[in-house]
């Protein structure tokens, strides 16, 4: 052999080290777990959501996902409320399963959980903003939760468990629990991928903005729903003797801030003293400066019946959605960090909220309902390696699916208990709605009596119709032909002309509680 001879063959012999080497780099990035960071935010509306069709507030980022990813049209909460709706997220299962079925439930952190499952299979997984379960996190390598105001969380200087020890944060929550988020990013172990639990407290009660956007839209005047003065004729009790409406409910003090700092300062025991006291001096000066006109205007008693109602909408939205800016502000700067960290492609990253929210429509703020307002969830997923631009899907989709569809795209085996279904095969065939997939979307909100009175009530919603039965303290039954009526303000359920649609969906009903395992009694206890 010459020494030509054997450069040739040492040559080919690194040509194809070098292509195995390759092809093995190119398995391994192929075969990849993603990682998967979970922003939900807490009462955030799809209509204060710009790639939702928001008339109210732009939001570039989560339209970024949206566009770069999948938006989907018809996600519903199970249960809308918060609590209920983490925990069916995370067990992916209904709260008659995992057994929180409302605000004052304590979570059974035993049971099997998405995160629990993704670390056993090699994940590092993280909590960080509002749990909201009372009971310890499980599952988590590293968790740090909002406590205080029953878990609900401060917006400034906020308290946090972080891994079981209380702390005190300075600054503004949004921002804070951003700063977690990135700072666990910073000191990841560089080998497993990773889930993230992101969980805002904004834009929830009683929307406190950032110092940066306090006041910023105290010029703007918001364009009003059209049925913010629904007087509920053709609905039931439940919609009638509800508490959460903009006219009654709103309180004040609380919620509209109509509190001089001299008020404030003689009466501590208020509640929004206690919230005010947390902000740093100069941030308690800009409040007082951008809430003197707000007061002046109600001071001057000219405000009245209507008009009242109107302005005090005006307030709410400048509040709440100042608060949805700075969500949306952080969400881009999370974006920015895993462009530059090269990590953006390998995520998947999902926008969505514990529930939706009314913003004025029938006169509410507020949830719980099995209107349209509340139930629906937003849902924005980027993931490009599987998810094509600009998906739109009209599938219809629950939370209780989001734990099996996070395994699903993990390559992990769903547990047989989990009564969701994985989304994947909707993710990565650019939204098309799967051959055979369900009909139905169903809930159950049990929370009455309760704060905001909302009766119990359960239902299915199909592409098409809604039907719900109020129960416990009444027996009444709503449908609303949604292509007709998108606003739910008449109840066909007794229209002739529907009665074979009326039957058609009864059956759907029957076949949903069933497939679920919902047996509970649920007839009028009058
Ligand atoms: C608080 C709010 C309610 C809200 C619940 C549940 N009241 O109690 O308006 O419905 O949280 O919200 S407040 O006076 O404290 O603001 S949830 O999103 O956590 O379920
Ligand atoms: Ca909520």
């Amino acid at each position: 052999m010459t020494i030509s001879d054997t450069t040739k063959i040492f040559k080919y012999t690194s040509i194809s080290l070098l292509a195995v080497t390759t092809l093995s780099s190119c398995k391994m990035e192929e075969n990849r777990k993603p990682n998967i960071i979970f922003i939900m935010t807490d009462d955030h509306a799809t209509n204060a959501i710009s790639c939702y069709g928001s008339k109210l507030i732009q939001t570039p980022n989560i339209d970024r996902l949206a566009q770069e990813g999948i938006r989907f049209e018809n996600n519903y909460a199970v249960n809308a409320l918060s609590g209920p709706s983490r925990a069916c997220i995370l067990t992916g299962k209904f709260s008659h399963v995992n057994g929180f079925k409302d605000n004052n439930s304590v979570f059974n952190g035993d049971q099997q959980t998405f995160p629990k499952i993704l670390r056993e299979n090699g994940y590092q997984t993280a909590m960080i903003g509002k749990w909201h379960l009372i009971t310890e996190p499980q599952g988590f390598d590293y968790w740090c939760i909002l406590s205080g105001q029953h878990e609900q969380g401060d917006y400034y200087s906020p308290d946090f468990i972080e891994n079981g020890n209380h702390i005190t944060e300075s600054g503004y929550v949004t921002d804070i629990i951003t700063d977690k988020v990135i700072n666990f990013l910073d000191n990841k172990e560089k080998d497993k991928p990773f889930c993230i639990m992101y969980h805002q407290k904004a834009p929830h009660r009683n929307w406190m903005p950032a110092p940066r956007h306090l006041g910023i839209f105290n010029d703007t005047m918001f364009p009003e729903p059209d049925n913010l003065f629904d007087d509920y004729s053709h609905r039931g009790s439940a919609a009638k003797e509800q508490d959460m409406s903009i006219e009654h409910t709103l309180r004040n003090d609380w919620d509209l801030k109509l509190l001089t700092r001299q008020e404030l300062l003689n009466d501590t025991t208020n509640r929004l003293y206690s919230v005010y006291r947390r902000m740093p001096q100069e941030v308690q000066q800009k409040w007082d400066s951008v809430y003197a006109g707000r007061i002046a205007e109600y001071k001057s008693g000219e405000l009245k019946g209507e008009e009242l109602v109107r302005w005090k909408y005006q307030q709410y939205m400048r509040d709440y959605l100042a608060t949805v800016l700075s969500v949306d502000e952080n969400i881009g700067r999370l974006l920015a960090y895993l462009e530059e960290k090269g990590e953006l492609d390998n995520t998947m990253i999902v926008y969505t909220s514990d529930q939706g929210f009314f913003l004025g429509e029938h006169g509410w703020f507020d949830k719980r309902f099995m209107y349209e307002e509340s139930q629906r969830m937003p849902l924005v997923i980027r993931y490009p390696k599987s998810i094509k631009a600009e998906s739109v899907s009209q599938a219809l989709s629950m939370n209780v699916d989001f734990a099996p569809t996070f395994l699903d795209m993990a390559g992990i085996d769903i547990p047989e208990e989990m009564q969701g279904v994985s989304l994947k095969p909707v993710l990565t065939n650019a939204g098309e709605i799967p051959p055979n997939w369900r009909e139905a979307v169903y809930y159950h909100f049990y929370e009455y009596p309760g704060e905001h009175s909302v009766k119990r009530h359960y239902g299915i919603r199909t592409a098409d119709f809604k039907l719900i039965h109020f129960y416990n303290d009444i027996d009444e039954w709503e449908m609303y032909d949604l292509k007709r009526d998108p606003k739910e303000m008449v109840n066909i359920f007794d229209n002739p002309e529907y009665s074979d649609k009326k039957n058609e969906l009864m059956q759907l009903l029957k076949k949903a509680r069933t497939e679920y395992k919902d047996d509970e009694q649920t007839l009028s206890m009058r």
